[in-house]
């Protein structure tokens, strides 16, 4: 018998993170009883008199927005990092550790719309929230030495509100896993003398298989060690450490892969699928980082259907994560997905 990734259970590597996923392709045609129910269309008006993200709305502190005409950015009124802590460190190196952490909290309002999700906008309006994304990080990355832009989309990520919206949050440490990305991108190049991102974006061009969708700045690929069933990576074709760096045809470019993804997302299962997403670049620290790629994940955790998702239980939160479709299997079906989106077909 000669191994077959397509058929027999195997570890993958994931080199960004440095850890493994087991990975169980010859489960994918296992029996299935639950539902597969699809789901009505969300009918959301233009305006929601309750959101507290519409505009001229009154939020839960009391501040009212503006009537702003593309995006708006404030600070999160339930804010989970404060900038003014005072700086402390207890528990030495004992079992009982603590440090300070200084940060900023901000919402992003992507469109004055109600009814609208990033899949849904014009290029134009989705290319000023990549403005957006750029000038805040730029803004806060000079006070803090990470940055991490990130959008909730959906019940089932726990968005707590449809309006489409992002959030960002800058603290003055790196998260624990930005700082396994910094880490693991740093031993590439001192062992390798190349870019772990870039290497990894020109083999999988070549390799074509996870390849989801390409324009002439960006690519996006279902990541080898993919862990959620229809996990992408966004990666640009160019050296880029971060989102202020992005040139004007780049962020053009940016608008239309993004919309070219979130809509072949949207049509796998006819729902405004849901997903974590967000952006990884170089840390603002004053070093040179040219270990560092830009890059955004995406993490949806819908499985089989509009309602069915993923679960990380049992094995996955004892052992390691574990997945069934193979991400070459997950790029095939997302290649096959329409660019036009259901809600106008
Ligand atoms: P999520 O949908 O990803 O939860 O983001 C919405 C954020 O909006 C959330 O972090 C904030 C919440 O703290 N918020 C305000 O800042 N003001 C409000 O009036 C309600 C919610
Ligand atoms: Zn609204």
């Amino acid at each position: 018998m000669t191994f077959d990734l397509t058929r027999h259970p195997h570890r993958r590597y994931n080199a960004l993170l440095d850890e493994w996923i087991l990975v169980s392709p010859h489960r994918t045609n296992r029996p299935w009883q639950g539902g597969v129910e699809k789901l009505p269309l969300d009918r959301r008006s233009r305006y929601d008199p309750k959101c507290y993200l519409c505009p001229g709305n009154t939020r839960a502190n009391g501040e009212r927005n503006p009537e702003y005409e593309s995006t708006f950015a404030f600070i999160n009124d339930f804010a989970a990092v404060l900038p003014d802590v005072p700086p402390a460190q207890t528990g030495g190196e004992s079992l009982f550790r603590a440090r300070s952490v200084r940060g900023e909290a901000r919402v992003l309002c992507f469109s004055p719309r109600h009814d609208l999700t990033l899949a849904e906008m014009s290029l134009g309006e989705i290319r000023l929230v990549a403005d957006l994304w750029a000038a805040q990080t730029s803004e806060l990355g000079a006070r803090y030495c990470w940055v991490q832009v990130f959008e909730n989309r959906g019940d089932m990520m726990g968005a707590s509100n449809p309006h489409p919206h992002g959030q960002i949050w800058a603290t003055d440490r790196l998260g624990a896993i930005a700082a396994r990305e910094d880490q693991q991108q740093r031993a590439y190049q001192e062992r390798n003398g190349t870019n772990l991102l870039r290497d990894y974006a020109h083999q999988e061009g070549q390799i074509g298989e996870r390849c989801v969708l390409e324009n002439a700045s960006w690519l996006v690929v279902a990541p080898y060690w993919a862990v959620w069933p229809f996990e992408t990576l966004l990666l640009p074709k160019s050296p880029v450490r971060c989102l202020p760096d992005l040139g004007d045809g780049q962020r053009n470019d940016l608008a239309a892969i993004l919309k070219g993804l979130l809509v072949k997302y949207d049509n796998l299962f006819e729902v405004s699928f849901p997903y974590s997403m967000g952006w990884h670049g170089a840390p603002y620290d004053g070093a040179d980082n040219a270990h560092w790629q830009l890059h955004a994940h995406f993490f949806p955790p819908l499985l089989r259907s509009a309602t069915v998702k993923k679960f990380m239980v049992g094995y996955e939160m004892l052992a390691e994560a574990q997945r069934d479709i193979t991400p070459e299997e997950a790029a095939s079906r997302l290649r096959q997905a329409s660019e036009v989106h259901f809600k106008l077909r």
